[in-house]
């Protein structure tokens, strides 16, 4: 039998089983939603297809009710472990009055909301990266001990906000956790033309805190190290930049075609290592999952998928009179 290499790291048996619903629920509200789009019921997916064992693996290393995100638009894996539901997922991408990230007005991907501690992002990428660190500021100046978490792609961390943010958070030794998603893609732009150094988790160095990176197909080895962040981010130690790195097995979003820029083989290639497979089949290993404790997760997401889209569609939008709120002081 194979070592139980998640009780190396401190999770338990029942806690790996339920990271691997949440990677399926990611990826099946994923699904479900391309399928809506094409049928021309819902405006717009980006997808966190491929990335959901990193966005698994990175919320299981923090305290949902303690800790805050500052995410970005793939991160559906993420969002759903501090509390958003299939349905939460469904009202946003339907844009229904009921959507808890904006009630229908922002795009789809721009999660936010009090009750799970998620901070409101914007379009612009890695703005989110600034708020994270002003916010971590916050906590300290009040004498809170959280710990901020901020994900972004790769082709993201070369926009000034990173370096800003990333720079005055190794100054004053902020708990951040800058937590890059290394999909390999921006859009059309493949990694090679996006950076010239070795690895993401390199620029850290340049603001005088650890750059770690990690297999982003693997939830066990995101754990760990998130784990060791958050734990560097609570003594007081400073931030971490972690780099899962992954690859995006679908297209930019719904309205890209990625047969332009990037070659079937090379995706077809990937997809032998889509974290789903390669976790069911740890868990398999290790004993904890069998075909039929398999087939019964799916049909109980599966199940979940259904109501929610149900739910959603049947939803009301926001009325007219309501366009203005939150644009105007009333
Ligand atoms: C400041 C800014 N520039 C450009 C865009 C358009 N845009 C949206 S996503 C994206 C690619 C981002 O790539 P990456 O950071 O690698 O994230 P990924 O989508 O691959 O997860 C671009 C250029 C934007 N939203 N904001
Ligand atoms: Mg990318």
């Amino acid at each position: 039998m194979t070592t139980k290499r998640h009780e190396e790291v401190g999770l338990t048996d029942a806690q790996v089983l339920d990271m691997y619903y949440y990677m399926l629920l990611a990826r099946k509200v994923d699904e479900r939603q391309w399928l809506l789009n094409r049928a021309g019921k819902v405006p717009f997916v980006i997808s966190c297809q491929g990335q959901e064992a990193a966005q698994v693996g990175a919320a299981f290393a923090m305290e949902t009710e303690r800790d805050y995100l500052c995410p970005y638009y793939r991160d559906l894996g993420l969002v759903l472990v501090f509390g958003q539901t299939a349905r939460d997922c469904m009202l946003s991408a339907f844009a229904k009055a009921e959507d808890p990230n904006s009630g229908g007005r922002q795009m789809p991907g721009h999660f936010g909301g009090k009750k799970y501690n998620i901070l409101t992002g914007s379009s612009p990428v890695t703005t989110q990266v600034p708020h994270a660190v002003g916010m971590a500021l916050a906590g300290r100046m009040q004498k809170k001990d959280f710990v901020v978490y901020t994900s972004f792609g790769e082709g993201s961390s070369n926009q000034g906000d990173f370096h800003e943010g990333a720079n005055f958070a190794g100054v004053h030794k902020l708990p951040v956790i800058f937590f890059c998603e290394n999909n390999k893609y921006a859009i059309s732009v493949p990694i090679n033309k996006q950076l010239a150094c070795e690895s993401v988790a390199d620029r850290a160095i340049g603001y005088g805190f650890p750059g770690v990176s990690v297999d982003g197909n693997d939830p066990i080895e995101v754990y760990r190290v998130t784990k060791e962040a958050v734990e560097r981010a609570r003594s007081g130690a400073g931030p971490t930049l972690i780099e899962a790195v992954m690859y995006r097995l679908v297209p930019h979003s719904s309205d890209d075609d990625d047969r332009t820029y990037r070659t079937r083989e090379e995706v077809e290639e990937a997809k032998k290592k889509d974290p789903l497979i390669q976790f069911a089949t740890y868990l398999k290993e290790v004993g904890l999952l069998d075909e039929n404790t398999e087939a019964d997760m799916l049909a109980r997401v599966q199940l979940e998928v259904d109501e929610a889209t149900e739910y959603a569609e049947n939803a009301p939008y926001p009325s007219p009179e309501s366009t203005l709120t939150h644009v105007y002081g009333e």
